[in-house]
């Protein structure tokens, strides 16, 4: 069996190796364990705290959760009921169905739609699948927002983002293409800037929300250049965030976790995507080793 189910999460295997555990609560990814080409040594790459709740108290610090209808604190008039970065990631998923298990690997699919504690504090038509694929080397994440409102009606106004934590040495990690893309300063009052550097690092604390999204990027670390590829679709931002020592001030952050991890998180993070009656959105972010 490529994959096992288990009262709380889904737990995907390849042939060689690889295996992926998405937590129902949030459909978070919690775990993506892929050999590379020097180590063929299935190694953890998602970054979990320690101290992070698993009970669906409070959304997952790590993994990939996943963020919709917004980033952030809610600014947008349908949101403002709703917590910072939305429901997606504090909500239970229906484990939908497996889509794809082959030689190339293996794909689920849980979904979400709107239910009574929802519709008190988001009272809007939406439907979410998201379909998560692992394959040799590979996780594709990818995220369906669907307007299932009848034509006429308006559309669905959102923001959607995949909270990427990956598992890398913080004070080492380099990130590339984003030179000369404007970006959105957070640590700066929200100052939009140009990004000058070839390699953007997070050696001071980083909360940066590039705009015009490139197709990938590149995150390394180490003498010997290992690495990441981040590859995405239809996602508009990409935000970098690493909170360095003021991560201590998050209360499920383990002791030092922010050596361990940085975030890299495709998304529409800025302005919002309007969606028409009848249409459906694909988000899609993939990780591969490099
Ligand atoms: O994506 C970056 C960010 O929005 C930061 O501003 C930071 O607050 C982070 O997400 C974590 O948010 P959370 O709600 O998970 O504590």
């Amino acid at each position: 069996m490529p994959y096992e189910q288990t009262t709380d999460r889904v737990v995907l295997k390849h042939p060689q190796g690889a295996s992926a555990e998405i937590l129902l609560y949030g459909a978070t990814v919690l775990s993506w364990k892929s050999p590379d080409a020097t180590n063929s040594t299935p190694t953890e790459r998602l970054f979990v705290s320690s101290k992070a709740a698993l009970d669906g108290s409070k959304p997952v610090r790590g993994g990939i959760p996943v963020v919709f209808p917004c980033f952030g604190p809610p600014s947008h008039p349908e949101h403002l009921k709703l917590a910072q970065h939305g429901f997606a990631r504090s909500e239970v998923w229906t484990f939908d169905s497996v889509v794809m298990d082959n030689d190339a690997g293996v794909s689920v699919r849980f979904t979400l739609g709107p239910t009574p504690k929802i519709s008190a504090l988001y009272d809007r038509p939406f439907q979410l699948a998201y379909v998560v694929t692992l394959a040799a080397h590979e996780l594709s994440t990818n995220l369906h927002v669907t307007n299932p409102s009848p034509s006429g009606s308006g559309p669905l106004t959102f923001q959607a983002l995949l909270h990427t934590y990956l598992r890398v040495p913080s004070s080492e990690v380099r990130i590339s293409a984003l030179q000369g893309k404007k970006y959105v300063d957070k640590t700066a009052g929200g100052a939009v800037k140009e990004e000058t550097r070839e390699f953007v690092d997070v050696r001071a604390t980083t909360d940066a929300v590039y705009e015009d999204a490139p197709g990938q990027v590149e995150v390394r670390w180490g003498a010997e250049g290992h690495g990441m590829l981040v590859r995405m679709r239809e996602f508009t931002t990409l935000t970098v965030w690493n909170p360095q020592a003021e991560g201590a001030k998050i209360g499920d952050m383990e002791d030092g976790g922010w050596e361990r991890y940085v975030c890299v998180e495709p998304g529409i993070a800025r302005g919002f995507k309007d969606l028409e009656p009848g249409r459906t959105w694909i988000g899609q972010q993939v990780l591969s080793l490099l």
